[in-house]
């Protein structure tokens, strides 16, 4: 495969690009919702546990919010098939906007690309969210933070990606990186990608995002937001967890940032109250 022109692009084997998929009224309603909540700057491990082997802890590029579950950097993301217990929190639900992107979304999967991609029990239940802009350095200098590098998803089943904000650039490559396809992902557009070549076994990554573009306003401390992203996943039920039932570790490396959550958020609040209850015999972690 060549990389091909920027634009939108329909392949039947598992990529679909769809330009103006969210409506301008739907547009300032998902930024109204995410105005309201407060997305972490998550550490990439374990801040209270030992490092991993040759690793170095960071902080993740960009601030995030996931929904239906919460992924922690900290907890090794969900990677079936060994990577499944303990990495998936119990999150809050779709916001109406969401919800409907959710709806249409899944019904164009379902019209755009063979059964045999789509899991059975496929449902998109997780968001992650991701704000794309520059940290802003002490005295107010912006590094630009606004890229991700070459990965696979790896929950089951075809992922939708919607995108507000600056346009961006994702290339799809090979495990060589080499880029066999690249494209614009344009304020409201949607895109789909699933199946064994687009999804599976191709990576992809986010180049660089415009400076220019419809402007989002998200106010975050230290950060300018110039786009957003939703990736909207499906994570088998059975491997999402309420706080309560983390085991103690998993807990530990977690709470800090459910207090920053709980802070903000009803739902947080109150999965660490059921999680500090002393009732429920697990008692509480205080250490960040
Ligand atoms: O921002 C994007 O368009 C892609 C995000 C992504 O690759 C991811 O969240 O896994």
């Amino acid at each position: 495969m060549r990389p091909g022109p920027p634009g939108p692009v329909d392949d039947p084997r598992g990529l679909r690009l769809v330009p103006g998929f969210v409506a301008p009224a739907e547009r300032q309603a998902a930024l109204d919702w995410l105005r309201g909540v407060h997305p972490l700057w998550e550490q990439r491990f374990s801040t209270v546990r030992p490092l991993p082997p040759r690793e170095e802890q960071r902080p993740l590029l960009r601030p995030v919010y996931w929904l239906g579950n919460w992924q922690f950097a900290c907890l090794g993301y969900y990677h079936p098939p060994r990577g499944t217990a303990e990495r998936c929190v119990a999150a809050e639900p779709f916001p109406a906007p969401l919800q409907a992107w959710v709806a249409r979304a899944e019904a164009l999967v379902r019209r755009s690309f063979p059964p045999a991609h789509v899991p059975a029990g496929w449902r998109l239940n997780t968001c992650l969210v991701n704000l794309y802009g520059d940290r802003l350095l002490p005295g107010g200098r912006p590094e630009d933070r606004a890229r991700v590098g070459a990965h696979r998803d790896f929950e089951p089943g075809p992922v939708a990606s919607v995108s507000l904000g600056a346009r961006a650039l994702i290339q799809f490559t090979t495990p060589r990186g080499e880029v066999v396809r690249q494209q614009w992902l344009e304020d409201r557009s949607l895109q789909l990608f699933a199946g064994p070549t687009w999804k599976d076994r191709l990576f992809h990554r986010v180049q660089r995002v415009d400076r220019k573009g419809p402007p989002v306003d998200v106010p975050l401390a230290g950060f300018h937001t110039r786009r957003v992203n939703f990736t909207f996943r499906c994570v088998p039920e059975a491997d999402v967890l309420p706080l309560r039932d983390l085991g103690p570790q998993a807990r530990a490396d977690v709470w800090g940032y459910v207090q920053e959550l709980a802070r903000t958020s009803t739902f947080w609040a109150e999965a660490l109250a059921a999680a500090a209850d002393p009732a429920s015999g697990q008692g509480q972690h205080e250490h960040r």
